[in-house]
């Protein structure tokens, strides 16, 4: 290959595979930070090095405590997973809690990973910030066309906030600052809480506790809401690919395609046959669909990667079923 006089950055492989890089993932023990361990230990290449951090190893509120813990391994790249995330009907109840917290968090790691020159950043958002009145399926270059849908207000304007980060620090600093987002994301070392989960491990714990006492499982809301479950071993493997490969400034969805959307009521029907219950299922629909849907396009991510499998649902749920009665003793309840 014959170098002209001047290559555009971007057009130069990310990873030129003999240099050494340190990639550090924030928000390490995470269920994505666990799935990423584990492809890790698959796909790592040899002048690779990875870092797992979480908040034993320092608090991303405090800004010398995260300068300390980035500059003690000085990542060249970093995925920065960390985040106060959780399902919707505990978002509704700590909205300014969970704002607050990400805006530090996110605040404290821009500007170190400024300061240390990181060569590439990648934060990960969530499709449920885009706007609720919106036309469907929903593209990249919508995000701020309107507002969220208000039971996650706080989580979503925070989360927005990183991709204004994005362009700022890269107007302003030249910084190669960018976003991936996932759809509904499930699986092992999830966030178990009855209270606080999201739809998938909290229908999980539901079922254990149904199946013992013997009681009807209660699903929240009419059970009519659509969503694209991700699996987080498929997630995993896509942000491996980001920060190898990704290079275009602007955000990209990882979803399964529009076809594999399902309703709240088909995930409860799979969830029931995978684990084996045979009570009775009940709808309390006193309680929130929240938004209906935020079905996203697959179209840019399909670009890049055409055949890229997903795990089908059932198999995904039926292995977070599997890991969850295996660590039930351990896991976030
Ligand atoms: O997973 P979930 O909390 O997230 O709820 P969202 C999905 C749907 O499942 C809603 C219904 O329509 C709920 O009414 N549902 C039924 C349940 N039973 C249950 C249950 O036992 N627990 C829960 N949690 N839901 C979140 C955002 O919205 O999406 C987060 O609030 C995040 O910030 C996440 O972005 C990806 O999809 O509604």
């Amino acid at each position: 290959m014959r170098f002209h006089r001047f290559v555009d950055p971007k057009d130069l492989p990310n990873f030129i595979m003999d240099e050494k890089v340190t990639i550090l993932v924030t928000g390490g023990s995470g269920m994505l930070g666990y799935a990423l361990q584990r492809v890790v230990k698959v796909e790592k290449r040899p002048n690779e090095e990875w870092i797992f951090i979480n908040s034993k190893d320092g608090d991303l509120r405090d800004i010398n405590q995260t300068r300390k813990v980035i500059e003690k391994y000085m990542p060249t790249h970093v995925l920065h997973l960390a985040s106060a995330v959780s399902g919707m009907f505990r978002n509704i109840k700590f909205n300014s809690d969970v704002l607050l917290t990400n805006q530090s968090i996110n605040t404290n790691v821009y500007q170190v990973c400024k300061d240390i020159k990181v060569k590439k950043l990648i934060s990960c958002l969530s499709t449920c910030i885009y706007p609720d009145n919106v036309t469907y399926p929903i593209t990249e270059s919508m995000l701020h066309n309107g507002a969220p849908h208000i039971t996650s207000i706080g989580y979503s304007f925070s989360k927005r906030m990183l991709d204004v980060m994005n362009r700022c620090y890269r107007m302003q600093y030249g910084c190669n600052f960018l976003s991936v987002i996932p759809t509904n994301l499930y699986g092992p070392n999830d966030n178990f809480s009855l209270e606080d989960a999201h739809v998938i491990p909290g229908l999980i714990h539901k079922v254990h506790r149904c199946k013992k006492e013997d009681t009807p499982l209660i699903v929240w809301g009419t059970g009519k809401p659509l969503r694209q479950f991700i699996f987080s071993y498929d997630l995993a493997k896509l942000m491996i690919w980001a920060i190898r490969e990704y290079n275009d400034e602007e955000n990209i969805f990882f979803s399964v395609d529009e076809d594999d959307e399902i309703s709240i009521k088909e995930l409860v029907e799979i969830v029931v046959e995978e684990s084996g219950f045979k009570g009775d299922v009940v709808f309390d629909e006193t309680k929130t669909d929240g938004q209906y849907k935020k079905t996203v396009s697959t179209a840019k991510m399909r670009q890049f990667l055409p055949d890229f499998k997903f795990t089908p649902i059932r198999e995904g749920i039926r292995e977070t079923i599997r890991w969850f009665e295996e660590n039930y003793e351990t896991a976030r309840t």
